[in-house]
């Protein structure tokens, strides 16, 4: 670690600030430009403690950057992962505040539901599923603090992952019943599809994306306990949004999930 923990501390805060005050802030990297992967998630992991502290409830994981799309988008190389708070989920048909936030964008996420706990290293594709209880649609909206979505990847890091709501409905299904590598997704904007993609958008299949989680919690003497809610990142690159907009995604044979920007 390069920082001690009074930086880290106020970090901390001055991103979970930016979020909650919605006012956009440069890159925490052009400060501190030694900072290194540790302080990057020791930053997320105090921003959940002030969160926790105040009563939130942590309602799942989430990876990010797991697809080809995102990682050409955002020009980076590993995959990321934050966390899920009961501050952030919205109900499915229901509205998002757009004023709560700087400049939202969506992305069509497949989440897992275990059934049982997951831990690295070595955690497959085999173990994910049968670990998984079952399967359902999400869509994230992540709304980076840092201006204009300007960032390198630690600071994304420290910055949860741009998390900042999401929603899931459709139908719950079992991992055996379902194609998840050709699942087809339709993203609509509007009524217009802007997107589509399939499962194997994500690491090849998404339950890789998963085991990923269990494998880069395993180097932290971490593991997903059973019954963790995980979204395993975007199938398509992310979209901005604008108020008024209405979001669909369409996930083949587990139903689909729908937002409005009020
Ligand atoms: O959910 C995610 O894919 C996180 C991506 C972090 C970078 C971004 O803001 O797009
Ligand atoms: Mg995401």
């Amino acid at each position: 670690m390069s920082l001690d923990q009074k930086t880290i501390l106020a970090l901390a805060e001055r991103l979970e600030n930016a979020e909650l005050q919605r006012s956009d802030i440069v890159k925490i990297t052009d400060d501190h430009p030694d900072m290194d992967w540790e302080d990057a998630y020791a930053i997320q992991y105090a921003i959940r403690k002030r969160k926790l502290d105040r009563g939130s409830k942590l309602v799942g994981l989430k990876m990010g950057l797991t697809s080809f799309a995102k990682i050409k988008q955002m020009g980076v190389e590993e995959p990321i992962f934050g966390f899920l708070v009961s501050d952030y989920v919205r109900q499915d048909g229901g509205a998002i505040e757009f004023d709560q936030l700087i400049h939202p964008k969506v992305e069509a996420e497949i989440a897992f539901v275990l059934k049982s706990a997951l831990s690295g290293p070595g955690c497959h594709v085999g173990d994910v599923l049968a670990a998984t209880d079952f399967i359902v649609p999400a869509i994230e909206v992540i709304d980076s603090r840092y201006r204009d979505f300007k960032f390198d990847l630690k600071s994304v890091v420290a910055d949860n992952c741009s998390s900042a709501r999401f929603v899931t409905g459709g139908h719950a299904r079992k991992p055996q019943d379902l194609d998840l590598r050709n699942m087809g997704i339709v993203l609509e904007k509007n009524g217009e599809v802007i997107a589509t993609a399939a499962g194997a958008a994500v690491l090849g299949h998404p339950a890789a994306s998963v085991a990923m989680l269990a494998n880069m919690l395993g180097k932290r003497g971490e593991h997903i306990p059973a019954g963790t809610f995980v979204m395993t990142g975007g199938v398509t690159e992310a979209y901005a949004v604008a108020r008024g907009d209405s979001i669909t995604a369409r996930f083949q044979d587990i139903g689909s999930v729908s937002m409005r920007f009020t």
